[in-house]
């Protein structure tokens, strides 16, 4: 019995990868010098494509794959598959979710602490020896008693209202509806930001969020409080960040995410009141690695005819 034909789209980690490579044909489009020829060479035998949330696949890919089975993503974002191509065709789709929550969470509270506290800035501060010559640091401003409204309360939103709360922070929150907790809910993204010192987009990145926090949001956010994001970029009307964060009507921002990926707008990267971070809010080595397992794990129940074990599609 031959070996199902994968396609990686984006490589996996190297130990899964040579799993993979035992269990399966595998077709590297990623290191292809063309592309396209490999393409017509393998794609009617391709059963299963590997992928991860920045690279994704589209519609004219699964198009092109005419025997396509299953996508499995090392992401929990799937805002970069094309879903409906993926479901018109049953093809099944995995994804990531779990393995990657607390250090999602961790990351939306160090760009809290590095936005809040000013800790790049700092860094720079003494390192230029900017300390010696202009004398102490200016202050910043406490945590504690701050109120952090977090747009989406999932599992990682969840997960990161459970780091607030030792730092003696407010938890708000809006999301499809209201949750059984002691936090309080907002109706509207807009009436979140307006009660928040602090809001993080922790929401699917998608069609549906798409710009979910704009200008409007931005400016009720205010000139005293900070954006977060380590949802996708999409989630913000990212000109309208710039604009706000450049009049001083928003305090500042601090983002793992950007609309364009890895090449951030300047115009954003360059103000003086971000932090910034290169989409790295999995990027562990523990973390990865049980995301890369979830693939591998993911299509040998698929090839083995068992129950997937995190299916999205
Ligand atoms: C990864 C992510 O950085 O899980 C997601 O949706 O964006 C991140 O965990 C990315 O998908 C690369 O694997």
């Amino acid at each position: 019995m031959p070996k199902p034909e994968v396609l990686i789209l984006s490589p996996n980690r190297p130990d899964q990868m040579a799993q993979l490579d035992t269990l399966y044909t595998l077709h590297r489009l990623d290191l292809a010098k063309d592309p396209a020829a490999l393409l017509a060479e393998v794609a009617p035998r391709i059963r299963a494509v590997v992928t991860t949330g920045g690279r994704g696949i589209t519609a004219a890919e699964i198009a092109a794959l005419p025997a396509l089975e299953i996508v499995a993503t090392s992401s929990v974002g799937t805002d970069a598959i094309d879903l409906a191509a993926c479901k018109a065709r049953g093809i099944a789709v995995t994804n990531t979710p779990d393995v990657l929550t607390d250090d999602v969470a961790d990351m939306a509270l160090g760009l809290i602490l590095m936005t809040r506290r000013r800790l790049v800035d700092g860094h720079a501060y003494v390192a230029s020896g900017d300390w010696a010559q202009k004398g102490p640091f200016p202050l910043t401003s406490a945590l504690k008693g701050k109120k952090v409204g977090i747009l989406g309360l999932g599992r990682i939103g969840q997960a990161i209202a459970d780091r607030c709360l030792p730092f003696g922070l407010q938890i708000g929150y809006t999301a499809r509806s209201a949750k059984a907790n002691d936090f309080q809910f907002f109706e509207t993204p807009e009436a979140l930001a307006s009660w928040s010192d602090i809001f993080v987009a922790a929401t699917p990145g998608g069609a549906d969020t798409k710009h979910l926090v704009s200008a409007k949001v931005i400016e009720a956010i205010g000139p005293n409080g900070t954006f977060i994001n380590i949802a996708r970029g999409s989630v913000v009307d990212e000109a309208a960040l710039i604009d706000a964060l450049k009049g001083g009507r928003l305090g500042s921002a601090g983002l793992d995410v950007f609309a364009s990926e890895p090449k951030a707008d300047p115009a954003l990267t360059q103000l003086p009141n971000v932090s910034l971070s290169p989409h790295h809010a999995s990027g562990t080595v523990e973390t990865r690695d049980a995301m890369a397992q979830l693939v591998v794990d993911n299509l040998a129940a698929h090839f083995a005819g068992a129950a997937l074990l995190t299916p999205v599609l």
